[in-house]
């Protein structure tokens, strides 16, 4: 009923009476009167005034599952929303969903996480409300061995993003962090569900911190936000938008052309690793200066000697120095 009323006000531009809502929707004026208390409880702002109605104020600041289904531009992502005020973990709960059967671009996405994750048993802190928290679906027709660039695919679509709604200078650290300025915004973390030869799903689960102003201390030195960075509030809503709406059309191309080619002269373009000093922490870490991404997805690192090892991202972690 909510949503049926939310629609009417959004409509309107003047004011709407209980009366009239009521019988638009063909309901008592108490039952418009809870849907009016719902919406509130929700975050509208609702001006009631007596002999006049009701009058919705607009705010970009409002951020819950019908609101972005109502933003989103996309054919695929989003077009199933579960929203949590708080859940453990998104991509915890979108596997659950995805074991259903749900359908690839389903989206969870929370205000805060109780056991956000990282990669290898890595936590990801997810204060309520100040960030972008959140999980989708993929099912893509790939070899379990190239999830890994699911990964790259979704850096460079929210640093594209991020660029486009921002102006700020994102920068992707392979595999699965993106910079501003140094310091870590987003994080990234695909969780694959697959047999031998055949991926069953794929979880992307992405997290940006967007308008933290204060991490603590373990945190103060690697980590940013847009907010800190842009010395203003960002509208999560459409930064949430234009991440799916870029990484839909990564995507796509990507399923139609079984290749991370078209992508890589962008992503090493917003690569900050080439051309550094990295550490490389695999089960033999070394130090050595990144010179290149593969058409596969790979970091080429050269060793002091010369040699050149390629370094898939499912297995280390690097530094830049
Ligand atoms: C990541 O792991 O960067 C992947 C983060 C993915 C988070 C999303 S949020 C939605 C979805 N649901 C989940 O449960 N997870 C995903 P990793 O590269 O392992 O980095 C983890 C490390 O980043 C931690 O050990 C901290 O040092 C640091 N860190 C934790 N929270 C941070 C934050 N909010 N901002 C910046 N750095 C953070």
């Amino acid at each position: 009923m909510y949503q049926k009323i939310l629609k009417i006000l959004k409509q309107t531009e003047g004011y709407v009476s209980g009366e009239q809502l009521g019988e638009m929707l063909g309901v008592s004026r108490a039952a418009i009167w809870k849907g009016i208390q719902k919406l509130k409880e929700e975050g509208y702002k609702i001006e009631a005034v007596s002999n006049k109605g009701y009058h919705l104020i607009p705010s970009e600041e409002i951020y819950n599952g019908m609101e972005l289904q109502e933003a989103l531009h996309t054919k695929i992502f989003g077009k199933e929303i579960y929203f949590f005020e708080e859940i453990d973990s998104t991509n915890t709960y979108l596997k659950q969903l995805a074991r259903e059967g749900k359908k690839e671009g389903t989206l969870v996405v929370a205000e805060l996480q109780t056991a956000g994750k990282g990669r290898r048993g890595r936590s990801w802190q997810t204060p309520k409300g100040e960030g972008i928290w959140m999980s989708l679906l993929l099912c893509p027709h790939i070899a379990p061995s190239e999830a890994p660039l699911l990964t790259l695919l979704a850096g460079l679509a929210v640093c594209k993003a991020i660029r486009k709604q921002t102006k700020l200078p994102a920068d992707i650290k392979w595999p699965n962090d993106i910079l501003i300025h140094g310091k870590k915004v987003c994080g990234i973390l695909t969780e694959l569900d697959a047999e031998i030869d055949n991926v069953n799903f794929v979880v992307t689960g992405i997290g940006i911190n967007v308008n933290t102003v204060c991490f603590p201390e373990e945190l103060k030195q690697s980590a940013t936000s847009l907010n800190l960075e842009k010395g203003e509030t960002i509208c999560r809503k459409k930064l949430l938008c234009a991440v799916l709406e870029e990484f839909e059309k990564i995507y796509v191309q990507y399923e139609k052309e079984s290749s991370f080619l078209p992508f890589l002269c962008a992503y090493k373009k917003y690569c900050i690793n080439i051309g550094k000093q990295v550490q490389v922490f695999s089960k033999s870490p070394f130090q050595g200066l990144c010179v290149d991404v593969t058409p596969q997805g790979e970091l080429v690192v050269e060793k002091e000697n010369g040699q050149r090892v390629t370094v898939f991202s499912g297995e280390v972690s690097i530094r830049n120095l």
